[in-house]
């Protein structure tokens, strides 16, 4: 049950968007006056390394510490945190939840959400794996969760780990350009499927940097998805904003 949430995502916060860094911060602020529950639906940072990052000095590793610090502070204002993994930061850990007080959300997961007496189940996920007409990224995407696969790339020094993501990223802004539109969007098929399994009408998902409402026929019912933007302060026009619920209805914070 998520009572009275605020929805986030794709904030890729980093060391290189000091501007995006200040906005989320002062976000997270007013969200502890606001709101009971917080929830981030996936990249919240722009990569994670591992846990041991928090340890580590680089200055991205000084966002982390910062921005688990701010989620802690939320935390101990009595603000319930969840965190799902998107994936550049699939290998947030039991550490990093720990250190932010927050628990970490399985991919996709079904909750009760309301802001008074009504809640209406629905489907959360970060949204990459209903993009599913991108072949080659589904493929990387079950190996990067596949834990005896992630067990062998955190045994690799820190630093090693950081360039084979920088390597990635690189590469994964390459075929961005590359693919079309089309293909890096969600596959509605997919969709369906997935809110017809969870026996629910409303989802609410990031990844794509579509920001929107979309409303469908399931089953002989409106379903409704909703996609949440994602941050950049850093460049013109900014952009960012999050999800709330407003008498019932998922509505822009
Ligand atoms: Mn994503």
């Amino acid at each position: 049950m998520l009572r009275d949430p605020v929805f986030i995502s794709d904030l890729h916060l980093c060391a290189q968007r000091p501007r995006t860094l200040a906005r989320a911060l002062a976000f997270l602020d007013e969200t502890a006056a606001r709101h009971a529950e917080l929830v981030i639906l996936g990249d919240l940072f722009e990569y994670w390394p591992g846990d041991d990052s928090l340890d580590a000095q680089t200055p991205d590793d000084d966002v982390g510490r910062t921005v688990v610090a701010a989620l802690r502070r939320l935390a101990d204002r009595g603000v319930a945190v969840s965190v799902m993994h998107g994936n550049r930061d699939v290998l947030l850990g039991a550490r990093f939840a720990e250190a932010a007080g927050a628990r970490l959300l399985p991919d996709p997961v079904v909750e009760q959400v309301g802001a008074g007496p009504v809640t209406i189940p629905t489907l959360l996920s970060h949204g990459d794996a209903y993009c599913t007409r991108d072949t080659a990224y589904q493929q990387f995407r079950l190996q990067a969760r596949d834990p005896r696969f992630q067990a062998a790339f955190l045994a690799r020094p820190l630093a090693e780990r950081r360039a084979l993501i920088g390597q990635a990223r690189a590469q994964s802004e390459q075929e961005k350009q590359r693919l079309a539109a089309e293909i890096m969007d969600v596959t509605p098929e997919a969709i369906a499927q997935a809110m017809r399994e969870a026996g629910a009408a409303q989802m609410i998902h990031g990844h794509t940097h579509l920001p929107g409402r979309h409303a469908f026929p399931l089953d002989g019912r409106e379903a409704v998805r909703w996609v949440l933007p994602d941050w950049d302060h850093d460049t013109e026009p900014a952009r960012g904003g999050s999800l709330q619920v407003v008498d019932g209805v998922v509505a822009p914070g």
